[in-house]
């Protein structure tokens, strides 16, 4: 293998600096670069005069601090009143429209320019989510020579990503996740320029949301109802530690499927199944033939539309078993009477378009996995299809959901739960999301992918390295230009960003053959 090259691996070790990742859509070093000496004593970030956000602005302020401790490390704080002007001393941020305390979304613009030289420094962006970007660009450019001292060498950097949206699942129902893995992975995803955190968060094995309105889902539903819940503040922390980085949580609250963990604490829910004539004492997906139902799904996904700030809820809609529904009488008389005939895909149907209009109502936009358009459910012209099974191919599916108009979004081919021998990060690394069979407007519909990591095989002992670096292959083709794909350049760079997630404190999993300055730390 060509990246096994002992001269790649030296690279990769020694960490070029200037090396980013995702890769910037541009970046131009001039042919005699010099260099700028940073000094953790004099060193700040300012806002420039001019900026539309100023101090008092948390999402900068805090991120102006993180970024001083992820460069210089924790202890060193700067000396105050130092006499300025200085070359170096001082990265000026200009950003042109207000704005600090909203959400990110869909539309925010995340685009930025950096320019270093030993006259200024200078970070521009026309919002504070660009800003936070290039904060993070700028971290990465920042190296150490042989003395210990900062430098950085002069660039200009153009950059904006190639897909607004760009995220990871986690699900905290297969195992829970502490609060602190849940953040630090928004900090991993900050460090890769991923902005979605998609929260698989309840599933059939354990329901630890703990809801307002139905208190019993988490105290019958939970692994541990004490420990092992996601309380109101828990869930208010993550929203406000991801937005500080530019992150918008996407809360997914799957049904009719996936919802075991939901029956005990929300009685005549889920669908009795039969042995023959008498119930088994098992039970299905929701129950789509009870009015209850629908009056429960309407409460929960109130106080869910109402908890989570961003406009899209994730409704899920995936592997619906219909044996349990075939099973159950009174099941088989409505089917009958609403002349599904045998047809449970209809059932399904059925239920998804009460649920779709209900949380419509509520004001959201919502996305779903793939079925609810296999299945012909009819959904609202916004809605975002997630394309995650491989039969059909996902370039078919993909191909088939922006021929109906449907904006798209890719997962099938970046499931780092699963795992093999080898670099399997250059597989997730070569897809090309708008590889398929469409029209320019067809392929205008991908708003770009997910990385999933299901929870089966994966808790806190295990998340970080099965997660970093192999999630940075996504961030990389979902953030960098299409022509961004050259495997060796690839290599050297996510080699030597993963030595960097380890001096940060990440126990990112090695690419290969290797060692990294602090890997000891
Ligand atoms: N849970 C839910 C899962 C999966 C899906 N939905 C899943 C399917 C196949 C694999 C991994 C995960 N565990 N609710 C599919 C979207 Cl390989």
């Amino acid at each position: 293998m060509a990246a096994a090259r002992p001269l790649l691996l030296l690279l990769a070790a020694l960490g070029p600096a200037g090396a980013v990742w995702p890769q910037p859509l541009r970046q131009l070093s001039p042919p005699a670069a010099g260099r700028c000496p940073l000094s953790p004593g004099l060193f700040r970030f300012s806002y420039a005069s001019g900026s539309a956000v100023g101090p008092g602005c948390a999402v900068l302020d805090e991120a102006f601090q993180r970024y001083r401790a992820l460069i210089f490390g924790a202890a060193r704080s700067a000396e105050s009143k130092q006499p300025w002007r200085k070359p170096c001393t001082e990265l000026s941020v200009l950003v042109s429209t207000p704005g600090c305390d909203g959400f990110p979304s869909l539309n925010s613009n995340e685009s930025y320019k950096l320019h270093i030289s030993r006259d200024s420094l200078l970070l521009y962006a026309d919002a504070v989510w660009g800003a936070l970007r290039g904060l993070e660009t700028f971290s990465q450019l920042v190296g150490r020579d042989e003395n210990g001292t900062y430098y950085v060498n002069e660039t200009e950097i153009v950059d904006s990503p190639r897909f607004p949206h760009r995220g990871l699942l986690l699900d905290t129902s297969r195992h829970y996740l502490p609060l602190k893995a849940i953040l630090q992975t928004l900090d991993v995803m900050a460090y890769n320029k991923l902005n979605v955190f998609h929260w698989h968060i309840v599933d059939d094995p354990s329901f630890p949301y703990e809801s307002f309105t139905f208190p019993e889902l988490s105290k019958q539903g939970a692994f541990n109802a004490m420990t092992h819940v996601y309380t109101a503040s828990d869930v208010q922390a993550v929203i406000e530690y991801a937005r500080l980085r530019g992150i918008r949580v996407i809360a997914e609250f799957d049904t009719p499927g996936h919802t075991q963990s939901w029956g005990p604490g929300a009685p005549d829910l889920l669908t009795p199944c039969y042995l023959g004539k008498d119930p088994s004492g098992t039970y299905g997906p929701i129950n789509p033939i009870l009015n209850s139902t629908y009056q429960f799904v309407t409460s929960l996904f109130q106080e869910v539309g109402a908890v989570f700030p961003d406009y899209f809820l994730h409704l899920g809609g995936d592997e619906v078993d219909f044996t349990c529904w075939k099973s159950n009488p009174q099941i088989r008389a409505f089917m009958e009477e609403m002349g599904f005939g045998g047809d449970y895909t209809k059932l399904e149907s059925f239920y998804i378009q009460r649920l779709l209009d209900i949380v419509s109502s509520l004001g959201k936009g919502y996305m779903v996995w793939q079925e609810v358009f296999d299945n012909r459910v009819k959904v609202r012209p916004d809605t975002i299809i997630h394309v995650w099974k491989n039969s059909p191919p996902y370039k078919e599916e993909m191909a088939n959901v922006t021929k109906a108009g449907y904006r798209a979004l890719l997962s099938a081919p970046w499931y780092l739960n699963r795992i093999s021998y080898g670099q399997d990060w250059m597989a997730a690394y070569q897809v090309e999301p708008l590889d398929f069979t469409g029209s320019p407007e067809q392929k205008a519909l991908v708003i770009g992918g997910e990385a999933c990591m299901w929870g089966e095989y994966v808790d806190v002992t295990n998340l970080a390295p099965r997660l970093w670096p192999r999630a940075g292959a996504v961030a990389e083709r979902l953030w960098s230009d299409a022509t961004v794909r050259n495997l060796q350049d690839a290599y050297v760079r996510l080699a030597s960003f993963r030595c960097e997630l380890l001096r940060r404190g990440v126990q990112a999993q090695p690419l290969f053959v290797g060692y990294c300055d602090h890997e000891f730390d």
